[in-house]
């Protein structure tokens, strides 16, 4: 008998900015994804720009855009999520291919500067609302229930360059406005609603930065706050539409390890889930911050906006569930004596006991297990596991065949220690490989970083077919979900 509950949720994620393309068609604004360039594990993505004086300039993502400045799309540049793999218009193909594979669900996301193209109107972008109910009839159509991220890294340009972005309290009406006419409009179609991809990972600068600033701290902490006030009222309004609707946080869950037993260590590790997982999963489960927090504001002279009615709506508007990625875990340590590791979101400190992807993050299924059980016992809440998978170089044969076992290894090791954490009382409800159908990497803007069970011919300068064929890992997590995690042979 399989340890997973029988209407348990298989399927796979995406995120809007990098499957669908159709950048600028049907009346879509651009998102600060529709400026950044493509990179790789050595050369950082760039954020184009034109200078006060005319000039075409490139900055990394977490600059300031100078005074006098505007972004641009540059003729010299390319950029990968303009394209996608072009889901746009090749939903009803790709959500076939997922039906074939039995998805119980698919997590995507709705682009916000397609259904508000500045992010500020007052009235939605028509052809925007009509595709995704679309997107969601098809899904429909096959039993496959949709899990919708409504914010998944695209504030809207105008937002970003006119606004102040998510530095001004004003945005968080915008984003409202955004979200109430999804739960609004999508009413009966959805039920599984999340508020902000990866909310903690918003402004690595910071919380992922030994060196930042205080300065950094304040813009970063005030950010964070508006979005835990934007999705603590997003819920309520979510639930006033439909009480039936599921609404989760979603937290980039690295699962961190003391390197040693020095006390030291262990310290600085509890401190860094402090600030890392629990400060924005505290807020979102328990309804206010943790003590920490306080301590930590204190120490880089961060002053808050919170107003009275922050503190209430952040105590009604707690998630129903909690929803994470999980790739990796990392370690950290007070001593200097000791290896690192290189990559993208990953550099640190080298645990001696995993391996490495050819991008610096460890594989460490044995980590999913101890943050499910980690993370169930201190909430209490149903969990999902919305993003997970092993970014990887495939090569197509001659046949036109992929053999990636790699992945398949990957994946039969995560859903293993799955089901010892459901066995241990964890209430693991779904699971969402990231990337079921290759995608364009967040990080580094590769497609050559695969993660589908999906191919797609594109590659990393914008050249292919776009399209699509099945790797042995479709058919292999076709058994999986068949069998209900049971035959991962
Ligand atoms: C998460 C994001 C995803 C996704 C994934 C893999 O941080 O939520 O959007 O891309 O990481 O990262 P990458 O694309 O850099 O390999």
């Amino acid at each position: 008998m399989s340890v997973f509950p029988k209407d348990f949720l298989w399927g796979g994620a995406t995120a809007a900015n990098q499957v669908e393309g159709a950048w600028n068609e049907d009346g879509r604004g651009p998102a600060l994804t529709d400026v950044t360039t493509g990179g790789s594990v050595k050369e950082r993505r760039k954020v184009t720009y034109i200078d006060k004086d005319g000039n075409h300039c490139r900055m990394s993502k977490f600059d300031k855009l100078p005074e006098g400045a505007h972004y641009a799309v540059l003729p010299e540049c390319y950029y990968p999520n303009h394209i996608g793999v072009d889901q746009y218009h090749r939903y009803k193909e790709d959500i076939a291919l997922f039906a074939e594979m039995g998805f119980k669900t698919y997590r995507m996301s709705i682009s916000w500067s397609r259904l508000f193209p500045n992010g500020t109107e007052d009235e939605p972008n028509r052809k925007g609302v009509e595709h995704y109910r679309k997107v969601f009839e098809e899904l429909r159509k096959y039993n496959i229930e949709p899990l919708v991220t409504i914010w998944h890294f695209d504030t809207p340009l105008y937002l970003e360059e006119h606004c102040g972005g998510w530095a001004n309290r004003k945005t968080i009406d915008y984003y409202l406005h955004f979200a109430e006419t999804c739960f609004r409009e999508y009413k009966g179609l959805v039920h599984y609603w999340l508020t902000f991809n990866e909310i903690n990972n918003t402004m690595p600068d910071s919380f992922f930065n030994p060196n930042a600033t205080d300065e950094t701290y304040q813009e970063a902490c005030t950010i964070l706050h508006y979005q835990l006030v934007a999705s603590a009222k997003a819920v309520q309004i979510g639930h006033a539409i439909d009480r039936t609707n599921m609404i989760g946080n979603m937290i980039c869950g690295i699962c961190y390890y003391s390197l040693t037993c020095d006390p030291q260590d262990i310290l600085l590790n509890e401190h860094q889930w402090q600030k890392k997982i629990y400060y924005c999963g505290d807020v979102q489960c328990k309804g206010e911050y943790g003590t920490y927090a306080k301590k930590l504001w204190e120490d880089h002279h961060v002053t808050l906006d919170i107003t009275e009615d922050d503190l209430v709506d952040l105590k009604k508007g707690t998630v129903d569930m909690y929803t994470f990625s999980y790739y990796m875990s990392q370690s950290v340590t007070t001593h200097t004596d000791v290896e690192r590791t290189a990559g993208n979101m990953s550099a640190g400190v080298k645990n001696p006991y995993l391996t490495y992807s050819d991008w610096g993050w460890s594989t460490d299924p044995d980590g999913l297990q101890y943050y499910l059980e980690k993370i169930y016992d201190r909430y209490r809440k149903p969990m999902i596991i919305v993003e997970n998978g092993l970014g990887a170089y495939d090569t197509v044969e001659a046949d036109g065949s992929i053999h990636d076992p790699y992945r398949i290894d990957y994946y039969r090791a995560h859903i293993k220690a799955m089901a010892r954490a459901i066995e241990a009382g964890v209430d693991l409800r779904g699971y969402t490989t990231w990337g079921c159908i290759d995608v364009v990497s967040a990080g580094t803007g590769e497609m050559r970083k695969r993660y589908g069970f999906i191919y797609v011919d594109m590659d990393d300068a914008g050249q292919g077919t776009l399209n699509r064929s099945r790797k042995d890992s479709f058919y292999w997590y076709k058994k999986v979900i068949a069998s209900n995690g049971e035959d991962l042979d």
